[in-house]
């Protein structure tokens, strides 16, 4: 098989699954609107289980104030959350095969009158930005996501402009995502997003996971990862983290 009906058939591939997993309707919003809520990703006990080892984290670290990374080594839960069947099809459409883990977060969002900023994802990048999605953000809602519980808000169609939002620029158009526990919210990293203050009493809690085209540095590494966290997982999980990546070079090597 040559090199170009190697990458149509992992093109067929790809499509046949996404119309098996029900996602085409995932697909369009993706194109159009830049973002997309993902039902039935995970069940719920699922979503129950990411969100008491997040806010036990949130304890050991004293209500982190930054978000804690390298959450990987955290348990098994977060190993499940970046092999998602429907999540990573998606992802696949955005970055290509072979993507890879970028970093895996949490944050928790109390009450507070202090939204987040609009920003996209795209660090390191200057403008404009590549014609296609190298980096894609989701988030994992193990709350109700509304306006007034302090949801993602995203200025839709936002990616096709292929730079960072400069002077405020987004902040009156942004719309609060609506969606329900158990949810994931997907996005190009080209999106100009933040979120919501939150109005209600309690907590959100979420999961991010950012995603790269298989050729980008993640912000994370994984080289030091605990080796049963590699054992216990099948070797797809060991090609999501770039650990197979047959470009990777530590060192330079003389030809023999
Ligand atoms: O917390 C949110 O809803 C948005 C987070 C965000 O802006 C990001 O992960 O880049």
């Amino acid at each position: 098989m040559s090199a170009a009906q190697a990458v149509r058939a992992k093109t067929e591939e790809l499509r046949q699954r996404i119309d098996e997993l029900d996602l085409e309707g995932n697909v369009s919003d993706l194109s159009i609107d830049g973002y997309t809520v993902i039902r039935d990703a995970a069940p719920l006990s699922f979503f129950e289980e990411l969100r008491e080892s997040v806010l036990h984290i949130n304890h050991r670290m004293k209500g982190f104030r930054r978000f804690p990374t390298n959450l990987l080594n955290e348990g098994v839960v977060f190993e499940q959350a970046v092999q998602l069947e429907k999540l990573n099809t998606l992802y696949e459409f955005l970055l290509g095969p072979n993507f890879i883990v970028s970093q895996v977060s949490a944050s928790v969002k109390r009450t507070t009158l202090k939204p987040f900023a609009i920003h996209a994802d795209m660090n390191g990048y200057e403008q404009p930005f590549p014609g296609h999605s190298v980096i894609a953000t989701s988030i994992f809602c193990c709350d109700d996501f509304t306006e007034e519980a302090g949801a993602t808000r995203f200025v839709p169609g936002s990616h096709h402009l292929r730079r960072h939002p400069v002077d405020g620029e987004g902040e009156s158009e942004a719309v609060a995502v609506a969606a329900p526990t158990g949810s994931i919210v997907l996005w190009d990293g080209a999106m100009w997003h933040g979120n919501c203050p939150r109005t209600l009493p309690g907590e959100r809690v979420v999961l991010h996971l950012t995603c790269n085209r298989q050729n980008v540095r993640p912000i994370e590494s994984y080289s030091g990862i605990a080796p049963e966290v590699l054992r216990r997982n099948p070797p797809e999980f060991s090609a999501l983290l770039g650990l197979t990546d047959r470009w990777e070079r530590r060192e330079m090597v003389r030809d023999r």
